[in-house]
């Protein structure tokens, strides 16, 4: 294994400076985003400990970047919806083969970038909790595990190896040679709590106090039956004891939608709800809760 490989992060917000922090520590890593910054991060860690860690804080156009060794992978974390644009601009500073590593959210971009990308499309499924404080800060609000694979699952060896590198940096990872799987249950859940909580702008805990929950138990009833008829298996305990179970475990958090919502940024409503709806129409099957959901949530 190559003894300290260089990976870019593509994209700044709470997922990219997390996994920044961390990776900086065995690899040689640059922070890519909108704006280069000279400061260091500031990670607050689960314990509350908060740390200063230098990492290369850069934009693609940076000329820093480009004295720097190509990146052997780069790592995906910007929104869904701003991923397309972003790897178009990527491809213009890095080997046509480079490997990516997806961390987006729903079920859209991955088989996309799998089509059009010419080196590996690696996708993570992770269920770290982080958000972004200030310019330079960020909260690792609750450890999780990250899964990674790719869509056909052609590159085990390079899953593996990123795995390697993700372990190495604190993360729990794993190789899961049915990531597919593994993203549409993560979407379910992403389906069942984020659009309801952005809409009502409340807590995840608060989706178990009534009129929320009903919500949430007919969004289930309807996602269930559309992903079995996506071939995708459903969890051994089922798909509410598997999405209620998430939302005790989350109570307190702010979902990802809701920040969104909050800061008045576009939301992933389109990777969340859109490959439900378009599974409900290859499978000529109505789903007016879901429709709803989708009219009713901000995009
Ligand atoms: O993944 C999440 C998100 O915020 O997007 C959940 C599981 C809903 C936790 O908040």
């Amino acid at each position: 294994m190559d003894s300290s490989p260089t990976w870019w992060i593509l994209g700044a917000g709470a997922l990219g400076r997390l996994f920044a922090a961390r990776l900086t520590t065995t690899l040689s890593l640059h922070l890519i985003g909108r704006r280069a910054a000279d400061s260091p991060l500031r990670y607050h860690a689960p314990s509350d400990a908060t740390h200063e860690v230098d990492v290369a804080r850069t934009t693609l156009a940076t000329q820093a970047l480009h004295t720097h060794a190509r990146p052997a992978l780069v790592v995906l974390a910007t929104k869904s919806h701003a991923t397309l644009s972003a790897v178009e601009e990527l491809a213009a500073h890095v080997a046509p083969q480079t490997p990516l590593l997806s961390l987006q959210n729903g079920f859209s971009i991955q088989p996309r970038l799998t089509e059009t990308w010419a080196g590996p499309v690696l996708c993570a499924s992770t269920t770290e909790g982080a958000y972004v404080e200030g310019d330079a800060g960020v909260v690792h609000a609750g450890t999780g595990t990250t899964w990674v694979g790719d869509i056909h699952n052609a590159w085990p060896t390079l899953a593996r190896d990123s795995v390697y590198w993700l372990n190495q940096a604190g993360f729990s990872a794993h190789h899961d040679a049915a990531i597919v799987q593994r993203l549409w249950h993560k979407l379910a859940i992403n389906a069942a709590i984020n659009p309801l909580v952005a809409r009502y702008r409340i807590r995840n805990g608060q989706l178990r106090d009534q009129p929320f929950r009903r919500m949430v138990d007919t969004i289930i009833d309807e996602i269930g039956p559309l992903l079995e008829g996506e071939s995708i298996t459903p969890p051994l305990a089922g798909w509410h004891t598997l999405i209620w179970e998430v939302i005790a475990a989350t109570a307190n958090n702010r979902a990802s939608m809701l920040q969104d919502v909050l800061a008045g940024r576009p939301t992933e409503r389109e990777a969340i709800l859109g490959p439900l709806l378009v599974a409900a129409k290859r499978q000529r099957r109505t789903a007016p809760t879901l429709e709803a959901l989708y009219h009713d949530t901000p995009s």
